[in-house]
């Protein structure tokens, strides 16, 4: 059974995403109802507030990289904050903030499944691959790179975050819905060992089968982290997303999706990022992630 104990960590920064307005992805969860929708499932659901750092100076690339000291410092508070919940037993999830906080998230799962030696498994949930490097992306923004970061591909200061180099490596991830990768980008994931389940996977096989084959092989000793970039979603039922890219999930996929990790039992941490409520209209988006984070703790419409 999934860990009851659940933590909400917010972290409101657009620090590392190519449009503002991510910051405030924390809020409109909260007001979107996630901790109660949460609790009326029978979790013991703690809001630790949310993490600070520095605001967004909103300056061009240097090398490579946009903002890196201001990345590297609010990924450092998360590694921290995830951390200390995962050593205290409970389930952090991490409301977003972009992408680029998931080198701090996931560094610090890997190092607890170091400590107490679990196999870490991360589902990857996102239109993009977040595999790009200061060569390889076309804009800078590190909110396209944790992936690369997390498999020691990127700078000195993000690689090493959580004390081992690199924090874990690509055979962990299994990204499911990708269908936007940059022309340099595509190269290095393809000479990568990440499992790439794309969007004409799941066209071909249909989401049950795509999401079989990424749990296959995930047993009692795993720890399932969950990456949830909500430019998953198809934009026409996500709008409010910086980074929409048409041709994602339905809403019938998206549950089953969410569905079936649940069905696993090994969910142990979650990063919801990506939500722009600059982008949303009446937080239809907000709402929509926290039904399916509800579906991803074990709600079902299963009537057998
Ligand atoms: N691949 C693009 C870049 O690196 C876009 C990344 N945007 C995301 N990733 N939202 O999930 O700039
Ligand atoms: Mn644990
Ligand atoms: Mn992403
Ligand atoms: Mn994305």
């Amino acid at each position: 059974m999934v860990n009851k104990a659940i933590s909400l960590v917010g972290v409101p920064t657009d620090i590392g995403a190519g449009h503002r307005g991510a910051s405030m992805g924390p809020e409109a969860l909260r007001v979107a109802n996630l901790a109660a929708r949460l609790t009326r499932r029978g979790l013991d659901v703690v809001d630790r507030g949310n993490l600070q750092g520095p605001l967004n100076p909103w300056q061009p690339p240097v090398d490579g990289y946009r903002h890196l000291p201001e990345v590297v410092a609010w990924n450092q508070a998360v590694h921290e904050a995830i951390y200390a919940e995962l050593g205290e037993g409970r389930l952090p999830i991490m409301l977003g903030g972009d992408h680029c906080l998931a080198i701090g998230s996931i560094s610090a799962v890997a190092r607890h499944c170091r400590d107490t030696g679990k196999t870490l498994r991360v589902l990857w949930l996102d239109a993009h691959a977040d595999f790009n490097t200061a060569e390889a992306t076309p804009s800078g923004n590190i909110h396209g790179m944790p992936v690369a970061c997390l498999c020691g591909n990127g700078p000195q200061e993000l690689i090493s975050m959580g004390g081992q180099v690199p924090a874990t490596s690509a055979p962990v991830f299994r990204q499911i819905g990708i269908r936007s990768v940059d022309e340099g980008e595509k190269r290095l994931v393809r000479e990568s060992q990440v499992s790439i389940f794309d969007m004409r996977h799941i066209d071909e096989v249909g989401m049950k089968r795509t999401m079989e084959e990424a749990l296959a092989d995930i047993d009692e000793n795993t720890h399932l982290h969950v990456s949830f970039d909500v430019d998953f979603l198809d934009p026409t039922i996500a709008p409010g997303v910086g980074t929409t890219v048409r041709g994602g999930p339905n809403y019938r996929e998206a549950q089953l999706c969410m569905e079936m990790i649940a069905d696993t039992g090994r969910v142990g941490s979650l990063d919801i990022v990506e939500l722009n409520p600059a982008f949303d209209k009446k937080n239809q988006t907000a709402r929509l992630a926290v039904d399916l984070v509800e579906s991803l703790f074990g709600k079902s419409t299963l009537i057998r």
